[in-house]
């Protein structure tokens, strides 16, 4: 069996940890097409937020309580650059995670594409899927909002790492979308997929710049796979990140019935065959889209794996 996962970060990489272990059991091969919206260059470096959650999440190398970032991090970089009065100040770059994006700046200078750089970085961590940036091309997801009394378009890092995401926010521009082409196997991935899997992401700012590419929604919602997303919501809200802030500017619900109505059923130009959400949830009902409600907090691989064996069976697979 094949299983294609559209992922952002933390709750991608954590859901993620659950489909490696669900795959493992039944001899299935996991590919991992993630959002590089959150991509951006501070002080001389390329950091790709997403695929770096993802890869040290599935290499066991992570930092659980911050979230992003590797264990056991030390800061010297970081105070450096402050010494030196160097801007951004309020971006912070650990020094473990410096010596991953020296590495993936200098193969990215050296004319290679973020596939092979992210191929590359993975013969370390070894994540046991295959991942796949959305994009080679350049995407970044900006943010147009009122700051300091002006309204203009800064870049998502900014917005969430600075601001907090706590300023009027008036909408989420994907810049360079249209123009960026799926990354070399995306599109056969989705073709070849017996069942897509939408993880529990950030519907706005991780799942909607990944369909936003060129090509790929119309992949997916015209694939002969099925199509099962996984609520990141929980009741009336997110379980941590921004997805309330996210959300509420682009005028959708903060619920699971908001999020899978925001997908849409394949039925009517959506991507949708089946929204599975949280049992506390049972009640949701999203018009053309079976539903079914399981637990879904990722409190463990084994919960996390048990959640994905939902997700195969609504998709009729397993
Ligand atoms: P980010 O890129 O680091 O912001 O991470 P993602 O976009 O991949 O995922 C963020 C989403 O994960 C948030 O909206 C959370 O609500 C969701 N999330 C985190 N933990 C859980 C969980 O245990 N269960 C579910 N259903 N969603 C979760
Ligand atoms: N998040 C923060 O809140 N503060 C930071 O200084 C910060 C630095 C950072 C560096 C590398 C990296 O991969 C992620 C980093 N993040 C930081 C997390 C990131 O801003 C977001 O949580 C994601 O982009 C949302 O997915
Ligand atoms: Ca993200």
């Amino acid at each position: 069996m094949r299983i294609v996962v559209l992922s952002g970060g933390i709750g991608g990489a954590k859901f993620l940890v659950g489909v490696r272990a669900q795959a493992r059991a039944l001899g299935a091969e996991v590919t991992a097409v993630v959002n590089v919206g959150d991509d951006v260059r501070m002080h001389g470096l390329q950091i790709c937020p997403d695929l770096d959650s993802v890869m040290y999440t599935l290499g066991g190398a992570h930092d659980r309580e911050r979230g992003w970032g590797r264990v056991g991090e030390s800061w010297v970089v970081k105070e450096e650059l402050a010494a030196y009065g160097a801007e951004p100040s309020w971006f912070g770059l650990g020094d473990k995670d410096t010596a991953t994006h020296l590495v993936r700046t200098q193969m990215l200078t050296a004319g290679y594409p973020l596939s092979q750089v992210t191929a590359a970085l993975c013969t370390r961590w070894q994540p046991g899927i295959t991942m796949l940036p959305a994009t080679d091309d350049r995407l970044e997801t900006h943010v147009v909002a009122d700051v300091e009394g002006e309204r203009k378009a800064i870049h998502f890092q900014e917005w969430w790492v600075r601001y907090r995401g706590d300023v009027p926010t008036h909408r989420f521009v994907f810049v360079g979308a249209e123009a960026a082409k799926p990354a070399p196997g995306v599109l056969d991935a989705i073709a070849a997929a017996d069942v897509v899997l939408v993880a529990p992401s950030n519907p706005v700012v991780s799942i909607a710049p990944i369909l936003a590419v060129a090509g790929i929604r119309e992949a997916v919602a015209g694939g002969p796979a099925p199509v099962i997303g996984v609520s990141p919501i929980i009741g009336d809200s997110p379980i941590r990140g921004m997805a309330d802030k996210c959300l509420a500017t682009v005028d959708v619900e903060v619920s699971a019935a908001g999020v899978g109505a925001l997908y849409g059923p394949r039925s009517a130009g959506g991507i949708l065959d089946g929204w599975l959400v949280d049992s506390s949830d049972a009640t949701t009902e999203v018009p053309g889209v079976p539903t079914r409600a399981v637990p879904l907090w990722m409190s463990s691989e084994e919960a996390t794996a048990q959640m994905v064996k939902d997700a195969l069976s609504l998709a009729g697979v397993a």
